[in-house]
């Protein structure tokens, strides 16, 4: 059996970790356009660099939970008898990597990660890291930039998603309010391909209308139900 797992924000709420668009989200605390475009960056890379160092020491005293284990023993339970599990993350923490999930495919980039805007050399995150600093690949000063996928940026590893996305039997929206593409539209064409879906949520997303089997609940009790 091969499952595809979209998981969102709200599987690291009770992590801690803010959502975006429930009530007293990021983005309705920050304006997504002034942080997290590249012009944003380009405008002011220190505003951008201090709002990701701001979201990367939360996640730092952050722990995983129950779901993102639940997760890992799926993968684990899965690969044991034969199948696979594509687990791809809207989310730049790390937590499902905390857990144990073997393989996670951050579309939207990694916040514990930096990059040079020129030589696109991929370094994990230093405190002292900032516009100051040089690149230590290419040594450019000032282009280190947060390895985060802003708005108007292409989604990372698109091919390899796009791929599992047609080999899947199963398709799974975990924690996702299905507002941002191309992720929100992953429901739609795996529909298309005939895959079953299933969306577990705290409450029915945007696109819940399309999904053939919901549940509904904290992901940290939901989702552990759900995978046993
Ligand atoms: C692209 C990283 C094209 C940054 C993020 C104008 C210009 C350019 C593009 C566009 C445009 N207008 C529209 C677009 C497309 C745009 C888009 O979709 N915009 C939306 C707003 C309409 N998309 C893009 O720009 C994408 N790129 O289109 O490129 C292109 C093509 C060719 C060549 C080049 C480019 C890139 C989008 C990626 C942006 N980066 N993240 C950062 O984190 O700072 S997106 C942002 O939304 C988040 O980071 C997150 O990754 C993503 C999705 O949010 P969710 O994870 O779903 O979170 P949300 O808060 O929305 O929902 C939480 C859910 O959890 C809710 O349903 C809630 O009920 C639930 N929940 C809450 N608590 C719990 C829970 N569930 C369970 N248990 C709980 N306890």
């Amino acid at each position: 059996m091969r499952v595809f797992v979209l998981t969102g924000a709200g599987i690291s709420a009770e992590s801690g970790l803010g959502t975006f668009r429930d009530k007293g989200g990021i983005w309705a605390r920050f304006d997504p356009m002034k942080l997290a475009t590249p012009e944003a960056f380009a405008h002011d890379p220190n505003q951008v660099h201090a709002f990701y160092n701001a979201r990367r020491a939360n996640l730092l005293s952050a722990e995983s939970n129950a779901a993102h284990r639940a997760i890992a023993r799926l993968g684990a339970a899965l690969t044991e008898h034969g199948g696979d599990l594509f687990l791809c993350t809207q989310n730049i923490d790390d937590l499902h990597e905390r857990a144990e999930s073997s393989r996670v495919v951050h579309m939207h980039g990694e916040l514990l990660k930096a990059r040079c805007l020129r030589c696109e050399v991929v370094i994990p995150w230093r405190d002292d890291l900032g516009v100051e600093v040089p690149c230590p690949s290419c040594a450019q000063a000032g282009g280190l930039r947060p390895h985060v996928v802003w708005f108007g940026e292409m989604p990372l590893e698109m091919d390899t998603i796009c791929d599992a996305l047609q080999r899947a039997d199963l398709f799974v929206a975990i924690g996702t309010s299905g507002s941002v593409y191309p992720a929100a539209g992953f429901v739609t064409e795996a529909r298309g391909n005939g895959i079953r879906t299933c969306e577990v949520n705290l409450e029915p997303s945007d696109n819940a209308r399309q999904f053939d089997e919901t549940h509904y609940g904290p992901a940290s009790t939901a989702v552990p139900a759900w995978v046993e």
